[in-house]
């Protein structure tokens, strides 16, 4: 297959699909696409993502943006490792899991926690932010116990999703003692944290 990834490699975006590339053993080229201010992305990238952000990607020849469509798409067309349950409450919770962080995740762990953090000189995180980042993992720490199969026995798509983020967030000290309020959350993870998937996809700019 013919891959052409959109992003770059601090992304936590980029890095889910990433992660979804190593793990169905796909190998991709990336073209440096840089959307923040200041940043660069390739002539007619309106046309690959008119809301431009990162990623999107084309394999061959179909074009994608958002990591949901995208992720799904790969999981469909590669076989024969599925990254989507079986188990149809399951495969309902491993979406639960992915709409959680994009709607209440990663804007306070990956925004609000980790970038002033790590990119501005040690800023500090609002407690708005500390708390919004606290509620979500409070919620996540529920999943582990009570829904293995959507994202903690096996790898799902949302294994991804909740790697990428927690990678960012367990990069900064509060975003690290934060995981460390949630025990099973923080058990599970620090197993996955070292996985050599995690070390082929980790950027300089988090700790794994
Ligand atoms: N809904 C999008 C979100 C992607 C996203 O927010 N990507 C970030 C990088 S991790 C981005 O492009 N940010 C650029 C910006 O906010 O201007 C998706 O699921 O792909």
């Amino acid at each position: 297959m013919d891959v052409t990834l959109y992003g770059l490699d601090e992304s936590v975006y980029t890095r889910i699909v990433r992660l979804v590339l190593h793990a169905k053993g796909l190998a991709f080229d990336l073209v440096e696409t840089d959307p923040f201010e200041g940043g660069t992305v390739p002539e007619g990238y309106d046309l690959r993502h008119p809301f431009k952000r990162i990623p999107a990607i084309e394999i061959d020849g179909v074009r994608l943006y958002e990591t949901d469509a995208i992720v799904h798409y790969i999981d469909a067309i590669v076989e024969p490792l599925s990254l989507t349950p079986t188990d149809v409450e399951m495969a309902a919770r491993m979406r639960q899991l992915m709409r959680i962080i994009d709607n209440y995740g990663y804007r306070p762990l990956v925004w609000g926690i980790y970038v002033p953090l790590w990119w501005r000189d040690g800023e500090l995180p609002s407690s708005e932010s500390i708390e919004d980042g606290r509620r979500v993992l409070r919620a996540l720490e529920g999943f582990v116990a009570a829904s293995p199969g959507a994202a903690f026995a096996d790898p799902t798509l949302a294994t991804f999703y909740l790697a990428s983020v927690l990678a960012a967030a367990d990069s900064v000290a509060i975003g690290s003692n934060l995981i460390d309020e949630q025990p099973r959350l923080r058990e599970w993870w620090n197993g996955v944290r070292t996985l050599p998937i995690l070390a082929s996809t980790r950027s300089q700019h988090t700790k794994f």
